[in-house]
């Protein structure tokens, strides 16, 4: 198609006389050219040519006269500017049915530079926004996954579920026969103490520390020696009294009991699994969890208290999230695992090897939480989640950590539920593993077995007790 078919039909109105004229002469002068690709171009060589032909710019505001276009008559040869700015020029625009790239290219780099912005801006918030944790490096050791001792089992499906009432996350349950009768005994995220009868399967509640009391055990009085994440280390009496034995050490407060046992002699042994990220403080256990975790900062300790003195004092510390506490080797260890690590250290506290500290089992697959020591002398230890693989892939990049720290929380690193027991030895040995890959029964934190054969399983999260039966 040429220029010069957009010439074909003539205009009903014309601004002067001359007008029609000069419309044919540029309709022959574009006889042999052929329709430029963008409306700007085309408008370009239209105002080109009115310009030759006219000698005056497009721009000139006044009528002239051209003699070539004077045909005889009043006013004859006179062009209008004005009729060729707003209806002449552009009437052939329209005609050509040509787009306005520039005007799209035009729109598109906006909406280009735009969204260029949004991601500049994102990206420094990720990358600068000040964040709160202090991302350390690390080695995590490499995932081997469920393999070995820790191959794939359905063992831990389908548990039977018992009600506590109206909590959750029984983090810990420890039992005691009373006046003949056996008791289960639950902690909550709700503070509560729950207290369920074996046997008749009544629940009722113990005590409200006000706090969030996690790991816990008898001690010798049946007085129930608690890990109050929020409070520290707390002693509810058979009548449901709650008395705070200790909330500081080393002149340092204790900002997230989490799991103890009781040596023969009386002396508590206990985790506060964070020296920097306080539980009450951050206000969730597993918020706080999270924090201490994603920095890597190794602030966790294990402390001793010794009721005869009131004191209490450090035995270890530089652990990552200091979690489950049990006493082994006749109370001569205790053994303690480290969340953030995957491992489980053994301390000697008394006898010739006392001071003396070693690693009994490492490289676990997912992250232990309590330890409670079984009828047997051997022990279960809980694995809460799987193992993160943004964790171990930047264990050794801050940069990364701290990037995923300023996401949402809908995308960060977040627990993944796998129903996980372990029962090993005193020295790390392990003997079986109870799994449910579906983690239908979430966030494994223990297990402990009572004196009705029932294995029972502790959880975060979950609001019911899981148990199985144990063959005898
Ligand atoms: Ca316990
Ligand atoms: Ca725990």
């Amino acid at each position: 198609m040429t220029v010069s078919k957009l010439f074909e039909d003539e205009p009903q109105q014309w601004g002067l006389r001359g007008d029609p004229f000069l419309w044919r002469d540029l309709k022959s002068h574009f006889e042999s050219t052929s329709l430029p690709k963008d409306q700007n171009e085309l408008k370009t060589i239209l105002e080109e040519a009115y310009e030759n032909k006219t000698g005056y710019p497009l721009a000139h505001s006044e009528h002239f006269y051209i003699e070539e276009y004077a045909h005889g008559g009043m006013s004859s040869g006179k062009i209008s500017p004005e009729f060729w700015r707003d209806v002449g020029i552009p009437t052939l625009i329209k005609r050509s049915g040509l787009r306005d790239d520039k005007k799209g290219e035009w729109v598109m780099k906006r909406i280009f530079l735009f969204g260029s912005l949004i991601i500049a801006v994102l990206l420094a918030y990720l990358v600068a926004w000040p964040v709160d944790i202090d991302p350390q490096k690390w080695e995590a050791p490499k995932d081997k996954g469920y393999v070995g001792n820790f191959a794939p089992n359905r063992r831990l499906a389908d548990l039977e579920l018992l009600d506590i009432g109206d909590i959750h996350g029984p983090e810990d349950v420890a039992s005691r026969v009373i006046d003949g009768q056996l008791y289960l005994f639950v902690s909550s995220q709700d503070g509560l103490i729950r207290k369920i009868n074996a046997d008749t399967k009544e629940v009722t509640t113990l005590a409200d520390t006000k706090g969030v009391p996690l790991g816990f055990e008898f001690d010798g009085a049946g007085n129930l020696i608690l890990a109050d994440a929020f409070k520290g280390l707390l002693s509810i009496a058979p009548d449901g009294t709650v008395t705070t034995l200790s909330d500081t050490a080393d002149g340092e407060p204790i900002l997230y009991a989490d799991d103890l046992d009781i040596a023969p002699d009386g002396v508590i042994y206990f985790s506060d699994a964070s020296t920097r990220w306080g539980a009450a403080e951050i206000g969730q256990t597993m918020a706080a969890s999270l924090y201490e975790i994603m920095e890597h900062g190794k602030t966790g300790r294990v402390l001793a208290y010794d009721p005869a003195s009131g004191k209490t004092w450090t035995v270890m510390e530089d652990l990552s999230f200091a979690n489950g506490v049990a006493m082994a080797d006749n109370g001569n260890s205790i053994l303690v695992n480290e969340t953030g690590e995957y491992r489980i250290h053994k301390l000697w506290v008394s006898g010739p090897k006392k001071g003396e500290s070693k690693v009994i089992i490492d490289n676990l697959p997912g992250f232990p939480d309590n330890i409670n020591q079984a009828p047997d002398g051997n022990f279960y230890v809980g694995i809460v989640s799987k193992r993160s693989a943004f964790l171990d892939d930047y264990a050794n990049s801050p940069f990364w950590r701290k990037l995923a720290w300023r996401l949402p929380a809908a995308l960060q690193p977040k627990a993944e539920n796998y129903g996980f027991i372990i029962e090993m030895d005193g020295n790390g040995n392990v003997i079986q593993t109870w799994q449910d890959p579906t983690g239908a029964y979430p966030t494994t934190t223990g297990a402990h077995l009572a004196a009705d054969g029932y294995l029972y399983i502790s959880s975060l999260t979950a609001s019911k007790l899981g148990r199985m039966k144990m063959a005898k």
